[in-house]
């Protein structure tokens, strides 16, 4: 470790925060202003933050696109659905197994479907853009229904598609009617149509539940059903949370959307409860589906050995059911040891060191989990495309302004269905439960609450942000994504995709809270990093006043 390390100068947030506004022209400076939040322990919540806006034009921003958030992140997990991009070739090369969200190939074994590792994409040429891409498409789904037989073929539209006005709901429509056994449908996910990938998710969700939940009334057995939403499989998280489940006797019907099938989905409308792990990508199906089939939602995490621990016991208490309860409880004690030695192990390096994550919607709260068991502080965080609820919790979203911009995208009105509704629990049963403190329906208190006062929570974080706090705060360690991953470590910090995990994982659960500790202690403490020259080191007068000494 570098003497300058050891001897950091400790800056307030304020000093910090006029900083990283320092440069900006003075409009953009008010603007960014609203998106950096000094966190406090406000008597009610927390001070507001400004998200889910437009990045201003010219700031290089973290955010994906609109495309991104519904065909790669809802759609792209499931692999027995052809996911058919109707846009130029680069859309669908771009977005071709890029995100590790991993699949196994189910009771059919290897031979059973699973189209995740195809690009199927229109590939439209300019006199498409010119003339109309239409019977393009409908001879593209004619040509993936005759080589695969799929159940289902999903059309996503890229920004010239909704330029030039392409009706692909039309045309699924009449391919799914002239096929008869392939569920057709279409996303008007156009990159361009909200202000990040958060609009994508929505705009799939709202498709996932129109076309494919409740569809197949088959019945799907087990005690204690549930359908776990939000969770991708990243590097195998899936498998480790069904791995608890299992043991648990806990049924997951669906994942929306790690490591999922069609069935899962068409079935999902018989589960007894939904368990959301990423509030932000996914709480939409959870409201449609209370509302529809009477299903009550409960937020859950099991990113952190005692999040994990936690989230089961608040589904085992959802079910009052002391052959449950008991089982969980048996599980707690029969992982957690393993996690204990771990933590035991560790913790002599990483007590007191700091981390920073800038990730998503979600990742960057559940994440703190695992540095807290590590003795980490989490001195500065935030997300890229979370709205209000997240950071503030969902108490807020009465009051969150509607924009031109979330007014861009579709609000499906659900009712109750005629049939297949049911109440799972009458409201004085969920009354009872919640009065007994373990289970809180239809609530997540969101990040800042979690955080200490004095934190740094900022939206949106760009790249000259990144530096600026990085040189200013020198954390042992940070974590965002892979266009952040160089640029990062070239400053001399060790750097962590919690996007992609780079190649580890899993990290949710008892297993992957125990990969995570050993991987997070290795990386904190490689002498490597103080082989990197920061630029300020060189030349102190490059960090004006704040020079380390
Ligand atoms: Fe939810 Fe995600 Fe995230 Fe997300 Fe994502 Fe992801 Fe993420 Mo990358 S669904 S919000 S759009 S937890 S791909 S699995 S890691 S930004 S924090």
């Amino acid at each position: 470790m570098t003497a300058a390390k050891s001897s950091k100068a400790r800056l307030e947030p304020a000093e910090v925060k006029a900083e990283l506004l320092a440069k900006y022209p003075p409009k953009v400076a008010r603007k960014r202003s609203k998106q950096i939040m000094i966190n406090e322990a406000l008597e009610n919540g927390t001070p507001e933050i400004t998200a889910n806006v437009r990045t201003i034009p010219g700031i290089i921003t973290m955010r994906g696109c609109t495309y991104a958030g519904c065909k790669g992140v809802i759609m792209g997990p499931t692999r027995d659905i052809v996911n058919l991009v109707h846009g130029p070739i680069g859309c669908s090369f771009y977005a071709w197994l890029t995100r590790r969200n991993q699949t196994d190939p189910g009771p059919e074994g290897p031979d059973g479907e699973n189209f995740m590792t195809y690009a199927f994409s229109t590939d439209m040429q300019d006199q498409d853009i010119i003339f109309g891409g239409e019977k393009k498409l409908a001879a593209a789904i004619q040509e993936a229904y005759d080589l695969f037989h799929p159940k289902s073929i999903a059309v996503f539209a890229t920004c010239p598609v909704g330029l030039i006005g392409d009706d692909i709901h039309t045309v699924s429509r009449n391919m799914k009617e002239k096929f008869g056994d392939c569920n057709v449908y279409a996303f008007s996910c156009e990159g361009y149509k909200g202000v990040s990938q958060s609009a994508g998710h929505h705009i799939a969700n709202n498709q996932v539940f129109r076309h494919i939940v409740g569809v197949d009334d088959r019945p799907v057995e087990g005690k204690y059903k549930i359908s776990l939403l939000g969770e991708y499989n990243i590097g195998g998280d899936g498998f480790e949370i069904d791995r608890i489940f299992k043991k648990c006797g806990i049924t997951n019907i669906a994942t929306f959307s790690g490591n999922s099938t069609y069935k899962q989905f068409a079935t999902a409308h018989q589960a007894d409860l939904n368990a959301v792990m990423c509030h932000r990508s996914i709480n939409y199906v959870a409201d449609m589906m209370e509302t529809k089939f009477g299903i009550p939602w409960i937020k859950v995490n099991f990113i952190g050995a005692k999040a994990t621990a936690k989230s089961l016991r608040k589904i085992a208490a959802y079910f009052e059911d002391k052959e449950l309860i008991d089982r969980v409880e048996q599980v707690i004690a029969e992982e957690m040891p393993s996690v204990e030695a771990a933590v035991a192990d560790v913790l002599p390096r990483t007590e007191g060191k700091t981390a920073m994550m800038f990730v998503g919607g979600s990742r960057a709260h559940h994440y703190q989990e695992l540095f807290s068991e590590m003795g980490m502080k989490t001195i500065s965080a935030g997300y890229e495309f979370a709205h209000r609820d997240d950071y503030e919790g969902r108490r807020v979203l009465p009051t969150i302004e509607v924009d031109a911009d979330s007014r861009n995208i579709e609000e499906i009105e659900v009712e109750a269905d005629p049939a297949r509704f049911k109440p799972r629990k009458s409201a004085a049963a969920m009354q009872a439960l919640e009065a007994q403190g373990t289970v809180k329906f239809k609530d997540y208190e969101g990040l800042a609450p979690d955080m200490a006062a004095g934190t740094l929570i900022i939206d949106d974080l760009n790249q000259h942000e990144a530096e600026t706090l990085v040189k200013l705060m020198k954390p042992d360690i940070f974590c965002a994504g892979i266009k952040e991953k160089f640029s990062i470590q070239k400053l001399g910090v060790p750097m962590k995709q919690l996007h992609s995990y780079d190649s580890g994982g899993p990290y949710a659960g008892f297993k992957g809270a125990v990969n995570f500790y050993q991987e997070i202690d290795r990386l904190v403490n490689s002498k490597v990093w103080s082989y990197m020259k920061a630029p300020w080191q060189e030349n102190p007068q490059l960090s004006g006043a704040y020079v380390w000494e």
